[in-house]
């Protein structure tokens, strides 16, 4: 199995820390990539037309994308418990949409300071997205005790999203206004799988 990378892609961690907690992460090939929104990588379209990462090839030839169709299909071929089945399967899959969702409006505000041409930018744009991660970590200090003990794709989806934070946004300062979420992270972070670092 193979799957394009970027080492900072917070999506492509995700799909990393899954095939690590399903004990495949040694069976993935990483192949490079150079995925952008403007200087689009036309190595990958062929593949993905929408020329994002992570993509990957499973070894039958099928070619998968977006994050959350591959985690699942790695959950699928190890018989995995990361999507649970019955009634929690749906709050499980809300979890891994707030996850994605707090990615999504942060990578949006990070290709606001690095993509868009300075005289173009919007800063009140970009305030909007970190709003969303804002409202959502409020969301997710509320309902913390839901996360306690709990290893599934919704709470792999928050965990990579608290590290893309950390990694593009340390001045959002996130833990000092949600220190309950910070208390959860500090725990989940030292899952081996959430400290595996990957290269090329
Ligand atoms: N919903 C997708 C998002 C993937 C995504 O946006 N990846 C970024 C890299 S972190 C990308 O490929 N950006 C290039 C682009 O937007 O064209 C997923 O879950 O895989």
């Amino acid at each position: 199995m193979k799957i394009l990378f970027s080492p900072n892609s917070p999506y492509v961690r995700k799909c990393l820390v899954t095939a690590h907690e399903l004990g495949l992460a040694d069976r993935l090939q990483l192949l490079p990539s150079n995925a952008h929104p403007v200087q689009r990588d036309q190595q990958i379209i062929p593949h993905n037309p929408l020329g994002k990462v992570p993509t990957f090839f499973a070894d039958d030839g099928m070619v998968l994308y977006d994050s959350r169709v591959i985690c699942e299909y790695l959950n699928d071929l190890a018989h995995g418990a990361l999507f649970p089945a019955g009634p929690q399967r749906w709050e499980t899959l809300t979890l891994q949409s707030l996850g994605d969702g707090i990615l999504d409006a942060a990578l949006l505000a990070r290709y606001e300071d690095v993509a868009r041409p300075e005289p173009l930018r919007w800063s009140a744009w970009r305030a909007g997205q970190l709003d969303k991660a804002e409202t959502s970590l409020a969301h997710l200090g509320a309902h913390v005790q839901s996360l306690a003990g709990r290893v599934d794709i919704g709470t792999i989806a928050v965990g990579c999203a608290l590290w893309y934070l950390d990694l593009r946004f340390a001045d959002f300062a996130w833990r000092e206004r949600h220190a309950a979420v910070a208390d959860w992270y500090a725990a989940y972070s030292e899952r081996p799988s959430m400290r595996a670092q990957w290269q090329l």
